[in-house]
Formats: C-alpha cells, sequence, structure tokens
C-alpha cells in the first residue's frame, strides 16, 4: 500500500514567518507533527511519502504513486486543502482526513471518502481494520480523549531536515482553564494529559540520532498545565539529556502564572527553554472577565512579563481586540501595554469565533454570527457582528500595528527587551547560515531598509553594552522585518 500524506499550504501570515526565514533559507517554522504521528501508527510494510506544501510542491507523480492521500490541516489552511482534495480525485485517488479542520468541519467536505477524526490514537486502528475487510466507514470519531502513553514516535524518517527552523514534539494535549474563545478544550479537553518523560527522551533522541541540534517547539497548549509533574520528572529528565550536547533550544506555550514560579522558570532555563509563547490577549480587565481568562486577572501584567524576562525566558505574547466590552480607548492602551512590557513578537488579532467555542455559541444564540472563521486571526476580520462599529475596529486594529511595528517604536522596543533579558547559557552549533542571515540583514535593514539608522543604533548599541546579546539582536531586526512585511508597513 501507498501512502501520501499531504499538509496543505498556509498563507503568508504572521505566524508564517515567512519573511524571516528567508534570511536563514528555511522554508518553514514547524513540520506537520500530527501526519508525522500517524505515520507512525500506520503499519511498518506500507510505503510513505510526505508532501508538506509549505516546503515543496505536491507533484502529479507523487498523487500517480499513492494508493490513499492521508490529508491533514488547520482552518487556516481550507483554500489549499480544497485544491489538494481536488487534485487527488482527478487522479483517482481516494482522500482520508483528518485533523482540527475535519474535526470541527467536516460536512464542508462532502468530496472526501474517509474522516478519521479527533485524535488518531483512537479513531485510526477501528479505520484501518475496518479498511483491511473492506468495509470501511465514512466517519470515525470519539468523545473520549486518547491516553499519551500510546503514542508513537513520530516518523522523523519522511521529513527533509533542511527546510524547517524548528523540529515539534508534544508533552501535554488539553489545557486546564477556560477561556471562552479557544477551540483548544473543545479539541481536546481541560484535563491535562501527558506523555511519560521517557517518551520525550526516546522523541529527542530520534531527533538527535537522524542529526537534528537546533530549536525544538514543545507545542503543548499549556506546558505547565501539571507543573508537579514537570519539577519532578520531565525537567530533571531534560536537564540531564542536555548535559554535553550543543544546540538545542527548547520553545514553548505557557499561561502567564508562569511568572509566579521562580523555581519552575529556573528549572525550565536550566532544561534549555529560551522562550515562551503566552496569551496576554487584553490589559482589560473587563475584556478579560468577558472571555473567562481568569488566570490573567488581578495582577500586575507588565511586571509578570517582565519578570519572566528577568528568570531567562523570552515573552512571545497574543493580543485580541474586538471584545464586547472595548471601547475605542482600547487600541492606545493595548499599544502602550505591549511597548512597555518589551514583548518584541507580539502577535495582534481581531476577536474571531472558532466553532465548537463558547463564544461560538454565545453568537449564534445572540444572532451576531455572519460567517466560519478564516482561522488566521491577524488578517484583519471576524465572523461574527462586534458590538463596536466595524470599520472603527479595523482601524483601530490597523493603528495598533502601525504604532508597534514601524521601526522606531519596533527598536525601542527591542532595546527595552534586551536590558531586561537575561539570556540563558546555551552553547549553539556553528551554522553558515546564520552568518549569511547577518549579512543579508545587513543589506535589507542596514543598507535598503528605510529603518537603517534605528539598526545600526541598535546593533552598536548591543555589541558595545551587551554583546552577548548580539545574534539574539540581529534575529529580532529579522523578525520585525518579516512583521512589517506581513502588516505592509513602511519601512521593509
Ligand atoms: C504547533 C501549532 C502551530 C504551529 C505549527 C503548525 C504546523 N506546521 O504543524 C504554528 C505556530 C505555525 C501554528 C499556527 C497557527 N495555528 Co496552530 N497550533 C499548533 C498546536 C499548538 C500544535 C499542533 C500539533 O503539532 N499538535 C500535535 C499533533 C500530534 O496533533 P494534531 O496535529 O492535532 O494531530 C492529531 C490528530 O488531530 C490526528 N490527525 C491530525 N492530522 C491527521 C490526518 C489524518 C489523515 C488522520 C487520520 C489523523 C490526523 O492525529 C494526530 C494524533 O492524534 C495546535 C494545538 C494542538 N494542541 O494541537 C494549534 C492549532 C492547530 N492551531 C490553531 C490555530 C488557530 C493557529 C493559527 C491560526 C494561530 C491563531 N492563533 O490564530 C495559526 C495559523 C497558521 C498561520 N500561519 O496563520 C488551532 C487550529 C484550529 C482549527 N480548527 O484549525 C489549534 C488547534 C489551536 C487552537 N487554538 O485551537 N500552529
Amino acid at each position: 500500500m501507498n501512502i501520501l500524506l499531504v499538509y496543505p499550504e498556509i498563507p503568508d501570515t504572521f505566524w508564517s514567518f515567512k519573511h524571516a526565514l528567508r534570511f536563514i533559507r528555511r522554508k518553514a517554522s514547524n513540520p506537520p507533527l500530527g501526519l508525522l504521528t500517524v505515520a507512525a501508527m500506520l503499519p511498518t510494510d506500507w510505503s510513505k511519502r510526505l508532501v508538506d506544501m509549505n516546503v515543496s510542491n505536491l507533484h502529479q507523480s507523487d498523487l500517480e504513486w499513492a494508493d490513499y492521500v492521508f490529508l491533514s490541516a488547520m482552518v487556516v489552511q481550507r483554500k489549499s486543502t480544497s485544491e489538494v482534495i481536488q487534485r487527488s480525485h482527478e487522479a483517482g485517488v481516494k482522500v482520508i482526513a483528518g485533523g482540527p479542520l475535519f474535526t470541527e468541519e467536516y460536512k464542508s467536505f462532502p468530496e472526501v471518502d474517509h474522516f478519521v477524526l479527533n485524535e488518531a490514537e483512537l479513531t485510526l486502528a477501528p479505520f484501518l481494520a475496518d479498511l483491511e475487510k473492506g468495509c470501511a466507514k465514512r466517519v470515525y470519531s470519539s468523545s473520549e480523549y486518547a491516553d499519551l502513553h500510546e503514542t508513537p514516535v513520530p516518523l522523523w524518517g519522511l521529513l527533509d531536515f533542511k527546510q524547517y527552523n524548528s523540529l515539534s514534539i508534544q508533552f501535554t494535549r488539553g489545557c486546564p482553564f477556560n477561556c471562552d474563545f479557544c477551540s483548544v478544550t473543545a479539541l481536546l479537553g481541560h484535563r491535562v494529559r501527558t506523555k511519560s518523560s521517557a517518551q520525550i527522551i526516546a522523541e529527542l533522541d530520534s531527533m538527535y540520532a537522524l542529526g537534528w541540534h537546533r530549536s525544538v517547539f514543545f507545542v503543548d497548549d499549556n506546558f505547565i498545565g501539571n507543573k508537579k509533574l514537570l519539577k519532578q520528572e520531565l525537567l530533571p529528565a531534560l536537564i540531564k539529556w542536555r548535559q554535553g550536547k550543543v544546540g538545542y533550544s527548547f520553545f514553548t506555550e505557557a499561561s502567564v502564572n508562569l511568572a509566579d514560579d521562580d523555581e519552575l522558570m529556573d528549572m525550565m532555563v536550566r532544561a534549555g527553554f529560551d522562550s515562551v509563547f503566552i496569551g496576554i490577549e487584553t490589559p482589560d480587565e473587563d475584556s478579560l472577565a468577558e472571555c473567562q481568562k481568569n488566570q490573567n486577572k488581578n495582577r500586575d501584567l507588565v511586571e509578570s512579563i517582565r519578570h519572566i524576562h528577568r528568570a531567562g525566558l523570552q515573552v512571545n505574547g497574543g493580543f485580541i481586540v474586538g471584545f464586547d466590552n472595548d471601547t475605542p480607548s482600547i487600541f492606545q492602551k493595548q499599544i502602550d501595554f505591549i511597548q512597555n512590557s518589551g514583548i518584541v513578537t507580539a502577535m495582534v488579532g481581531l476577536l474571531q469565533a472558532p466553532i465548537g467555542t463558547r463564544l461560538y455559541e454565545r453568537m449564534k444564540k445572540e444572532g451576531r454570527l455572519i460567517k466560519e472563521m478564516t482561522g488566521d486571526n491577524t488578517d484583519g476580520s471576524t465572523n461574527f457582528i462586534p458590538k463596536m462599529d466595524l470599520q472603527v475596529l479595523k482601524d483601530g486594529y490597523r493603528k495598533i500595528l502601525e504604532k508597534i511595528y514601524s521601526p522606531r517604536p519596533f527598536y525601542a522596543r527591542v532595546r527595552a527587551f534586551l536590558k531586561e533579558y537575561k539570556i540563558p547559557k546555551l552553547k549553539h552549533r556553528l551554522d553558515l547560515n546564520y552568518f549569511v542571515a547577518f549579512l543579508r540583514s545587513i543589506y535589507l535593514l542596514g543598507i535598503k531598509g528605510k529603518e537603517r539608522w534605528e539598526y545600526w543604533r541598535l546593533l552598536f548599541w548591543t555589541l558595545f553594552t551587551r554583546p552577548r546579546k548580539f545574534p539574539l539582536a540581529v534575529t529580532l531586526t529579522i523578525y520585525g522585518f518579516h512583521f512589517r512585511k506581513i502588516s505592509h508597513l513602511e519601512g521593509a
């Protein structure tokens, strides 16, 4: 049996980091971990090929080779997904689809032959058994949540490592919190389910054996959902594992209460973590109450972020405007907050209501739902009628992007961050790509770019006052270039 695993194209967005990846000659930031995990669950004697359309084209010859196409996608990949389904059918190949887009919206894809929804640990085996008997049903789903102790090591051998900036690993699924706009709990539940430390070490060993020495993204919805287990098992195991190894910086997603636990942050830094993505959402307490992001309430959020920076973890933050409670004053409040916090990578989006969330149900009940969401929360669109005038909301959103990413405030924020950040003592491998990236940044930002004065000022300031942070400063200038490009701002 020949199985073609296909991951459709992700549009060029804030998250694609496409304009930044160009500098280091990589095509995508992360590989499709879901498909690689599914591949490891298929019979070993089946032939498998992976086409991640974010790094290579889907050729007609791939489709001609395949008996089945296994397709995975997020909502944001909807357009490319439909094209893959159509091409597969034209080539006479059956399509088996799974992953978040289909789990939430399979009814919108009448052309797909079989859906294997929810977690493949639960639904794939019954499908394969029926397929063998020649009586495969159209839909396989489950209302249970999988035991991650059963999850195999992803089939890394299918991947062309050179195309990616980072590999991915997953320790937990599920999140204990209850934010009304987030589809993670709808897909994966509130109970934090974990793999064992031995599984994680086996996954790292398998990457290492194949020659990977760069960064690894722990794609957990909330890495610190089970702090006790982290402190007692996983982090000590990671600290031990990385001894004598060069490279391997880790990053992950966590809730802001990370700031309350110095011991945890210290252990994470010693284990090799250097940054975390945190959903800050809004500095407005009433909007936090509205979306039930209670973990962010009643705290000095700016101080929490600075505390995490001082511990050695760079915070990348998610922000949202468009809550019912928001008034036009929110735009300046967000700008001030982001500038004061020193969060360089601030992903600001308009609130959208994903299927399966409580926000979606509320909007439907209130007759405010217009369409399904685009899946890209930074494209300036929303799928429901907001309380604030839509044009005011869109203009205000645009104003935030202009104010935080145009060169002067952006570079000021980078300086504020570098002053605060305690850089971890990680040893990195010398990589020619980084040198090439530096030269490209000199040309594109330091010579051609409108921000050239800010660029050189930052680099000299870093070189003379904080030389160890110089490579990080260069990286951040490149991120700025991507953010300006993606927001269509001057200066890039
Ligand atoms: C890593 C990640 C990313 C990465 C990398 C994406 C990549 N190349 O894989 C990045 C940072 C790029 C990213 C970006 C975004 N992401 Co994202 N991301 C994740 C995250 C945290 C982990 C994904 C992962 O690797 N999981 C681990 C694997 C093992 O799980 P899995 O993919 O779900 O696969 C399992 C099953 O689904 C199933 N399965 C999957 N595919 C298939 C296929 C077949 C054939 C079968 C049988 C089974 C099957 O089997 C697997 C094992 O059980 C998830 C949340 C989550 N916990 O999954 C969100 C998630 C996928 N992202 C989401 C979103 C919304 C986004 C963004 C739009 C950001 C945003 N906040 O708006 C952007 C969109 C991209 C863009 N450029 O604009 C949503 C998707 C919702 C949806 N319905 O599509 C999720 C679910 C988070 C959420 N809030 O709900 N993301």
